[in-house]
């Protein structure tokens, strides 16, 4: 029980009335939305404060371990409903809007979306910080606290356009500025000799952390998200002018990266990591120090998480302090910064492994360059004594430093204890094929864990229909253990629960239709299959698959009555944003765009066949899409989606995968088994024997195969009539010639995947029943479990007690 504010509906009215009137001199009845959230914000955030306070004097006084989640992106969506629900307070608040007449969910919806993230890698974070704090376990996010986020994306004549996310324009209710704490990040300058290393910076940025509470689940834990801020020094750069200076450092905490292909404002990124990286460190290291006096013990109470390598550098970080400020011996130092830190991969293409060139690295960073340096001078000459001189190739290979450049993932590998993949085939894939040289060295380093969804916001927060539903036949267990979802697999036979089901996704996708009609003006039929493909537009997620067999769809409607009377009506749905220097991912949506806009507007078709680009895909968009879809498309060139977590949202709301064995498919396919989901396409082993054998000739398939030829030549011939003929040469020049991805490859068992899922539906009722299967096998998914096996196998942190 609450007391206070939210004791009940009547002590909040009164204390919100109240406060209402000191803040903004108003009456509430003349108050404005922005203010009713700006009140009801500062009052839950008031009620957290005491939960957080306690939360922290404990951790005070106990002597327990915590990690620290280093990640350069928590793409964290909207709080307060969150907030309001694991404070177990939502209800009380609801009932007091009901009785003022006013509309919570609208209130709710104020909130702007901090986009801090691109996609999967930013939102696992967010899952992750959900599930330590509901787990009770003491678990701190790290970041930057960028001024912009995730540019926002306006469709405009079928193109992408960006827009800057001004996210912070309004104030963020939930952040507190902690002065005390802030540091300073030294930049630049050099080393000089006295007596040992001394480093000389000539520039230095002051970080100051905003901390934003994490509330677990009807717990009373809280634990924070950091977020540094990069503000001006009192130590001023010398001869730097006062403009200068703050152009730079705003630039530092100013934008999340949309790309990491482009290599302009290569030196920018390259300081954002090492800033939020330092600061981190330091200000964890000053907190041990002040509580034990020595970092000696540094390792029995602290782990650093390295999320992807972006954070690798509070490795050499943590080097430095050791050695410098500490005055510790090598060893020892290297032996206390191995025992902290654990990596995660995620992802296996090249292009995506962060290789920094020396170039850039060693002006702006001068001792951390070095000890990086000597880091890889010790471990090439302990190489060395293992493999002995005849095997120098392999030295090459793995160094951290090679070809100009350093290789972080190499780095993360060398020093961390743990090294993680995020599904099952992905770290298969890593031990045995890309990182198959450092496992053959260090098999104990290596493990999995497949990634998770928190399902208290993907499941009970957005679906609270299917929620109500799930209770009356499995009752509440699964909401704190989402396992026992498993309970319903006695029930799926049921009519009753079947026919419920349906009732509850049409819902669903009514309130989706409702939003995709008041903001594109368009009218989707809710008894159509809602397919649905939202995600990063990247070539190897191949969203052009996806739209080449909707120009099918759309072909054998207007010439084939037969295809016609057999077609359940689709709508096909995507949402994703394409890096902003991404030409040929930004061509793809044009093209979906073009699609969208022919076929909609034909009478012949359109009751059969509709197709939506939903603009600015974001989190709370998510948070309605996930419960509305009936076919979940996760078609990746297997190997390629390291694991996928949207996957796993869509599932656990009930729809049908449609995909490859990739990721964490391969693993709902495993549990739910064939009949209950579409899997087509090579397998992973195919596709690297395809690539490392070569012969692939998509130039072959266009000659010989009528159909996709037919296809093809749409995207060039005139197909598109408002389109400039050479519109889509590239993407046909890319398919014919290239096609790196398999598109057509893979063309034929993809339609026929479709079409097995467009007679599967047919039987509403048998599909129901697949899609509570999936229900029940997702429990597996949830963060929850994610996170308990990071505790166990990789943190060993404990539960607060
Ligand atoms: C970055 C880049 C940059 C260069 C061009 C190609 C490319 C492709 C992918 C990426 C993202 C790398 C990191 C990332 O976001 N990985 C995603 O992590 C998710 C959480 O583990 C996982 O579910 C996704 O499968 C994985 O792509």
């Amino acid at each position: 029980m609450r007391t206070g504010v939210f004791r009940n509906k009547d002590s909040f009215i009164r204390d919100f009335k109240k406060r209402l009137k000191q803040t903004y001199l108003k009456d509430i009845n003349d108050s404005t939305i922005r203010e009713r959230y700006n009140i009801l914000g500062t009052l839950v955030r008031e009620e957290i404060s005491k939960d957080w306070i306690k939360t922290n004097k404990i951790l005070e006084k106990n002597d327990q371990r915590k990690v620290y989640y280093f990640s350069m992106e928590f793409l964290m969506g909207r709080l307060i409903t969150n907030n309001l629900m694991n404070m177990g307070i939502r209800r009380v608040v609801e009932e007091a809007f009901n009785d003022l007449g006013f509309d919570l969910n609208e209130t709710e919806h104020y909130e702007s979306d901090p986009g801090l993230g691109n996609g999967g890698l930013g939102r696992l974070a967010a899952c992750y910080l959900d599930s330590l704090a509901s787990l009770g376990l003491p678990g701190y996010g790290n970041c930057i606290r960028y001024r912009y986020g995730l540019f926002r994306q306006r469709i405009k004549q079928g193109y992408q356009e960006e827009r800057p996310d001004n996210w912070l324009s309004d104030g963020y209710v939930w952040e507190v500025r902690k002065e005390e704490e802030a540091v300073d990040i030294p930049f630049f300058g050099n080393i000089e000799w006295h007596d040992g290393f001394v480093y000389k910076p000539s520039e230095y940025i002051r970080a100051v952390p905003y901390d934003v509470p994490i509330v677990g689940d009807s717990n009373n834990v809280v634990n924070a998200l950091r977020l540094w801020n990069a503000e001006p020094s009192k130590r001023y750069p010398e001869g730097k002018s006062a403009f200068e200076y703050e152009s730079e450092l705003q630039k530092i905490s100013g934008i999340l990266y949309p790309d990491d292909t482009t290599y302009e404002g290569k030196q920018l990124r390259l300081k954002q990591q090492y800033f939020f990286s330092a600061a981190g460190v330091k200000s964890i290291v000053n907190k041990h120090l002040k509580k034990y006096g020595t970092l000696d013990n540094l390792a029995d109470y602290v782990v650093f998480h390295i999320n992807d390598t972006h954070p690798t550098l509070i490795i050499p970080e943590l080097m430095r302090i050791l050695l410098d400020e500490q005055h510790m011996e090598w060893d020892k130092a290297w032996d206390i910064t191995q025992k902290v830190t654990a990596y995660t991969n995620h992802t296996i293409l090249a292009e995506a492994l962060e290789k920094w060139p020396i170039d850039i690295m060693k002006p702006l960073l001068p001792r951390i360059y070095q000890l990086i340096e000597e880091i890889n001078r010790r471990f090439c000459l302990e190489l060395l004594e293992k493999v002995g001189y005849q095997n120098s190739d392999l030295i090459n290979e793995l160094a951290i430093i090679g070809n100009g450049v350093v290789r972080m993932a190499h780095l993360c590998i060398v020093s961390s204890y743990s090294v993680n993949g995020v599904a099952k085939l992905h770290t298969d894939i890593l031990k045995n094929i890309e990182m198959k040289k450092f496992y053959d060295i260090y098999p104990e380093k290596f493990i999995n864990v497949t990634n998770g969804i928190t399902h208290r916001r993907w499941l009970l927060h957005t679906n609270t229909e299917l929620t109500e539903l799930l209770e009356k036949y499995i009752g509440s267990g699964f909401k704190k253990h989402p396992f026992e979802l498993e309970k319903l697999l006695d029930f799926v036979d049921e009519k009753e629960l079947k026919e419920a089901f349906l009732k509850v996704k049409k819902i669903k996708k009514e309130q989706l239709a409702q939003r995709i009609y008041k903001e594109q003006k368009i009218k989707i039929d809710t008894d159509s299959i809602f397919d649905i493909q939202v995600k990063r537009l990247h070539e190897y997620k191949r969203q052009l698959m996806n739209a080449l067999h909707i120009m099918y769809v759309y072909h054998n409607l207007k010439t084939n009555p037969d295809f016609k009377a057999n077609y359940v009506p689709h709508t096909f749905i995507f949402g994703a944003k394409a890096a902003a220097g991404y030409y040929f991912a930004k061509k793809v949506i044009k093209l979906i765009n073009t699609i969208a806009k022919k076929v909609n507007n034909d009478s012949e078709t359109n009751e059969y066949l509709k197709v939506i680009f939903v603009e600015n895909y974001n989190v709370s968009y998510a948070e309605m899409i996930m419960p509305a879809a009936d076919i979940s498309e996760q078609i990746s060139t297997a190997s390629k989606e390291a694991s996928g977590t949207g996957n796993m949202k869509f599932m656990m709301n009930g729809a049908l995968t449609l995909g490859t064995l990739d990721g964490a498919n391969v693993e709902i396919d495993e549990l739910v088994g064939q009949d209950n989901i579409f899997i087509f396409g090579m397998n992973a082993d195919e596709v690297t024997n395809l690539y490392k054998n070569g012969g692939y000739n998509p130039k072959e398939i266009y000659n010989n195969d009528e159909e996709i030829r037919m296809l093809l030549e749409q995207l060039v011939n005139g197909f598109f009539e408002d389109e400039k003929q050479d519109e889509f040469s590239d993407i046909f020049n890319n398919l014919v010639y290239n096609d790196n991805y398999f598109v057509l490859k893979d063309y034929h068992s993809y339609k026929e995947a479709h079409r097995l899922a467009n007679e599967a539906y047919k039987n509403k009722n048998e599909w129901a029943k697949k899609a509570l299967v999936n229900i029940a096998k997702s429990g597996i998914f949830a963060s929850d479990r994610s996170i308990n096996e990071y505790a166990e196998n990789i943190w060993h942190i404990k539960p607060i007690k």
